[in-house]
C-alpha cells in the first residue's frame, strides 16, 4: 500500500519509523512518503495561510499550495505500485465522519491513500472539490474533541490502517481478538504469575478447559462493554 501524506510539520510522522509500521515499510508492504506543504508555494515567505473570507478568528490554509502538493502526488502515483488508480484523499477534520474499526478495515484495502493534514481554522473549501477530480474524498475525525491540527489523527488513523494491511502484523490472528473487532470490549489479559501481590489470576483461566476459558472470555466482554461503553451494545 502506498501511503502519501501533507503536512506543514513532516516531523511528526518520524515516529513511523519506529516499530511495527517502520519494519513493514522497511520490507516494502507500506510506502510512506511524507510531504511539507511548505515546498509547494512559491513566494519567498512560503505562505500557506491567509485571512478568512467573511471575517471571524483564525487563518485558513490557501487552495493553491494544496492544489500543487495534491496534483504531484495523483500524477506521479500513477507509476507502479499501485499506480493507475485514483488515490482516496483524507483529510482529517473534527467536521469529518468518525473514524471506527470498520473505516480502518475499509481503507487498508485501497492501493493508495493521500492525507491532508491542515493546521488553523482548516483548509480552502474548493481544496475538496478540487481533490474530488483526482480521487475519492473523505473528510474523518477522530472522536468529538479538537485537535490542534491533523497530523497527530493522522498518525493514529495511519496506525489503526496500517496493522491491517497483510503482512504488517506478524501473527494475523493477534488481529482477530481485540477491542472493536466483533463489536465488543477486549477480555482481560493476565500472565504469570499466577498469585501477585494479593491478586490471583482468575482460576478458570488455570484450568485447562478452552471451552470454559472462551465462555468467561465472552461473558468479561460483555460484562465490560456494559460498564464502559453501553453505546456499542446499542443500550
Ligand atoms: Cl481528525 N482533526 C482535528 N484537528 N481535531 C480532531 C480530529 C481531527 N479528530 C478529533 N479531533
Amino acid at each position: 500500500m502506498r501511503i502519501d501524506v501533507v503536512s506543514i510539520f513532516p516531523a511528526f510522522f518520524e515516529a513511523l519509523e519506529v516499530s511495527l509500521l517502520g519494519r513493514a515499510r522497511g520490507a516494502g508492504i507500506l510506502d510512506i512518503r511524507v510531504h511539507d506543504l511548505r515546498d509547494s508555494t512559491h513566494d519567498r515567505h512560503r505562505t500557506v495561510d491567509d485571512t478568512p473570507y467573511g471575517g471571524g478568528a483564525g487563518m485558513v490554509m490557501k487552495p493553491e499550495p494544496w492544489a500543487e502538493a495534491l496534483q504531484t502526488i495523483a500524477t506521479d502515483a500513477e507509476a507502479p505500485p499501485g499506480g493507475g488508480q485514483h488515490p482516496i484523499f483524507i483529510f482529517p477534520s473534527p467536521a469529518g465522519e468518525v473514524f471506527t474499526q470498520a473505516t480502518a478495515g475499509e481503507l487498508a484495502e485501497a492501493p493508495h491513500l493521500v492525507f491532508g493534514c491542515g493546521r488553523y481554522e482548516g483548509i480552502d473549501e474548493r481544496v475538496f472539490d478540487y481533490a474530488a477530480e483526482l480521487g475519492s474524498v473523505r473528510l474523518i475525525s477522530l472522536g468529538d474533541y479538537v485537535l490542534n491540527g491533523g497530523e497527530v489523527a493522522a498518525m493514529a488513523m495511519i496506525e489503526a490502517i496500517g496493522r491491517l494491511v497483510p503482512g504488517v502484523v506478524g501473527n494475523p490472528a493477534s488481529l482477530v481478538e481485540e477491542s472493536h473487532e466483533d463489536g465488543l470490549l477486549e477480555y482481560p489479559s493476565y500472565t504469570k504469575p499466577a498469585a501477585w501481590r494479593g491478586r490471583d489470576v482468575p482460576p478458570v483461566l488455570l484450568s485447562g478447559n478452552h471451552g470454559a476459558i472462551a465462555a468467561w472470555r465472552r461473558e468479561q466482554q460483555i460484562e465490560r462493554t456494559r460498564a464502559r461503553r453501553p453505546d456499542l451494545l446499542g443500550e
